[in-house]
C-alpha cells in the first residue's frame, strides 16, 4: 500500500489511521510546493493524501481512512455497532465541516498567503468563527475520548484539527488542550508524524 504524503499536511491523518490499525505501508513524498516537481500526486488535482492499494486508488482523506477501517476492522477504532458508529460519524462530519472550515481558512491566511497579500479582515473573521465553534465544543468530563472511552477515527480528525487551531494561536481551554496532548502523545501519532515528515 502506497500513501502520497507531504509534511504537515492531511496525509498525517491517513498515516495515523494506519498506525492505529497496525498496517504496514510505504510513503511517497510529493513535491507539493515545487514549481518543477519531480514527484506528483496522482490525485486528480495533484493533492495529498492519495492512496494506492493494488488496483484501488482513493483520494480524499476521509474516504481513504474509511476504506482502511473497513478493510482492517478493529472493534473499537471504527465500531460496527450502529449506535457507536453514528456517534463517530457525527464527530467526523462536525470535524470536517463546522470545525475545519474556519480553522483551515485561518491557517491558509496565516501560513500560505504571503504577509503582504494577507487580509486582516479575513484573518479576524476566521479567527472569530474558529473561536466561536471551539467555545461551543462540549467535552463529556467522564470520557477520555470524543465518543467515549475508546480512541476512534473521530479523535484523529478532531484532535488534528484542534491542533491546527492551536498552531494558529487560538486560545484553547485546558480540557481541549489536555485532549490534544493525550491524542498527540500516542505512539501511533508520533510514528505517523515521523513518517509524514520524511
Ligand atoms: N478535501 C481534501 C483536501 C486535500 C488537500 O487540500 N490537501 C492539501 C494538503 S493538506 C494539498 O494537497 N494542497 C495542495 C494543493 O492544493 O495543491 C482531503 O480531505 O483530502
Amino acid at each position: 500500500m502506497k500513501i502520497y504524503t507531504f509534511p504537515k499536511s492531511r496525509s498525517l491523518r491517513v498515516l495515523w489511521t494506519l498506525e492505529e490499525l497496525g498496517v504496514s505501508y510505504d510513503t511517497i513524498k510529493v513535491d507539493l510546493l515545487n514549481d518543477s516537481p519531480s514527484v506528483i500526486s496522482p490525485h486528480s488535482r495533484g493533492k495529498v493524501p492519495f492512496m494506492v492499494d493494488g488496483d484501488i486508488s482513493i483520494e480524499e482523506t476521509l474516504s481513504i481512512c474509511l476504506y482502511l477501517c473497513e478493510k482492517y476492522p478493529e472493534k473499537s477504532f471504527y465500531s460496527s455497532d450502529l449506535k457507536e458508529k453514528s456517534s463517530i460519524n457525527s464527530w467526523l462530519s462536525f470535524a470536517l465541516t463546522d470545525l475545519e472550515s474556519p480553522i483551515w481558512n485561518l491557517l491558509k491566511q496565516l501560513v500560505f498567503i504571503p504577509e503582504e497579500k494577507r487580509s486582516l479582515e479575513l484573518v479576524n473573521y476566521f479567527r472569530k468563527e474558529s473561536e466561536k465553534v471551539i467555545n461551543q465544543l462540549k467535552f463529556d468530563k467522564g470520557h477520555e475520548w470524543i465518543t467515549g472511552n475508546n480512541f476512534t477515527l473521530a479523535d484523529i480528525f478532531m484532535s488534528h484539527t484542534l491542533l491546527w487551531a492551536k498552531l494558529c494561536g487560538i486560545s484553547i481551554s485546558p480540557a481541549i488542550n489536555d485532549y490534544i496532548n493525550r491524542a498527540t502523545n500516542r505512539a501511533s501519532y508520533l510514528k505517523a508524524q515521523e513518517k509524514n515528515s520524511q
